[in-house]
Formats: C-alpha cells, structure tokens, sequence
C-alpha cells in the first residue's frame, strides 16, 4: 500500500496538493473524485465535506486525514521533507505567515470580488481581509523584498503561495503585476512543479476526449 491516499479530481485545489506531493517524493495512489458524483464512504470519512483534495497518510500508529489545502502543504513539509521544505526558525513568522494569509484574506478576497462582492467602508472592519486591493497590494509588497516568501530559499509556503499568484495571474482574478509574474516564473520552472502539472492536464485532457466521444 501506497503511504498515502489521495482524493483530488484534475480541476480542482488537488492540483496544489499533487505539486506538494511531487515536491517531498511522497508515495501516493490516487483517487479521483468524479465533480457531481455522490461522495464515497472513504472520502467523507477522511474528510466529512468531502472537499478535495482530501489526503490520508498510512503509518504503522494507524491512518490520519488531512484536509484544507494550506494544511496538507505544511504536513508534507514536516513530515517528508526531512526539513528541507519545513521553515528554519527565522523562517517561521514569514512561512505561517504568508501561508495563512493566502488560505484566508486572499483567497477570501478573491472569491469575495468573483461573486460580486466589496465590503464598504464600515464593512472592512469586521470582514478578514479587509478590502481586495490592499490584500493584492500587500502580498506584492511582500514578493518585492525577496525571490520566496521566505526570502532567498524556496519552502513549502511557496507551492501554497505561489498557487494562488499562478492561478490568479492565469484566470485575471490578480492583476498581472511585475512581482506575480517574476516569482510564477521561478516556481514554474522546478521540476515538481512541471511533473505534478503534467499528471494533471493529462487527466484533464483524457476527460474531455472522453466526455467528446460519449457525445458522439
Ligand atoms: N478550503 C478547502 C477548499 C476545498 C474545495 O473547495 N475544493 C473544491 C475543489 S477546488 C471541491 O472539493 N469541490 C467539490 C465539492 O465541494 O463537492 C481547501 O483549501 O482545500
């Protein structure tokens, strides 16, 4: 048995957690979770939401889950990577840092603005990320001061991070500033990288030649 299961579908935040998977060596099967089919036993015992991706590690304690896609990334760093990917202790205040606030205010923001949402003034307050565009100028101010969220060294907080500026930058949910597309053009050049993204595209690609042929 593998050492860990993986519940992803190819379209979806699994892809993060394939990159992180890649980035640590992990031994995966995985399990793909078809959008709009009734979730299994097995997922929503791992995870009762059955959001993907959804992960359990197999050790000789017993299985432990592990979902949220920020969590996965930081579980792999510690308990694969010997380390490498895992912060050093001046590295610590910047990796939860950046880690957490892209799980929280900018994807909030985000999905805040995709839905046709803007928190006035006096709803900035109490809303977590306070306003779209000081989300976005924050997190480029941020890049500005260094290649990684960490400063010189790539870590676990980048496969996290670094997702959301790609996928922004893709899908023009983040504007195309100089900072995003200088650090999405560091990350998508490690080989991790391009192998976990390769894995995926490819599923996607055999879905919809598979969803054409049913078609015809
Ligand atoms: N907060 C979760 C969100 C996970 C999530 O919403 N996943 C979506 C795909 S990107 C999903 O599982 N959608 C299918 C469903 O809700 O049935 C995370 O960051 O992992």
């Amino acid at each position: 048995m593998a050492s860990y299961t993986f519940f992803t579908n190819p379209m979806s935040r699994g892809q993060i957690a394939r990159w992180a998977l890649h980035e640590v060596g992990a031994d995966y099967e995985q399990v793909i979770v078809e959008y709009g089919a009734p979730k299994t036993a097995a997922l929503l015992a791992a995870n009762g939401l059955g959001k993907l991706p959804t992960l359990v590690h197999h050790t000789s304690d017993g299985d432990y889950p592990i979902a949220e896609t920020s969590a996965i990334c930081a579980y792999l760093a510690e308990t694969e990577s010997g380390g490498a990917l895992a912060p050093t202790a001046r590295e610590r205040a910047a990796y939860y840092r950046w880690m957490f606030f892209a799980a929280g205010p900018l994807e909030q923001a985000i999905t805040a603005r995709s839905m046709g949402f803007e928190p006035n003034e006096r709803q900035r307050v109490s809303v977590g990320f306070g306003c779209y565009d000081l989300v976005v100028d924050t997190l480029a101010a941020h890049l500005r001061g260094g290649d990684y969220v960490c400063g010189d060294r790539f870590t676990m907080a980048d496969v996290y991070v670094g997702s959301h500026v790609l996928w922004g930058t893709m899908f023009k949910t983040l504007p195309e500033l100089p900072e995003f597309v200088a650090y999405g053009e560091r990350l998508t050049q490690r080989t991790s990288y391009v192998e976990a993204k390769a894995i995926d595209h490819a599923l996607i690609a055999a879905a919809q030649a598979a969803a054409q042929e049913a078609k015809v």
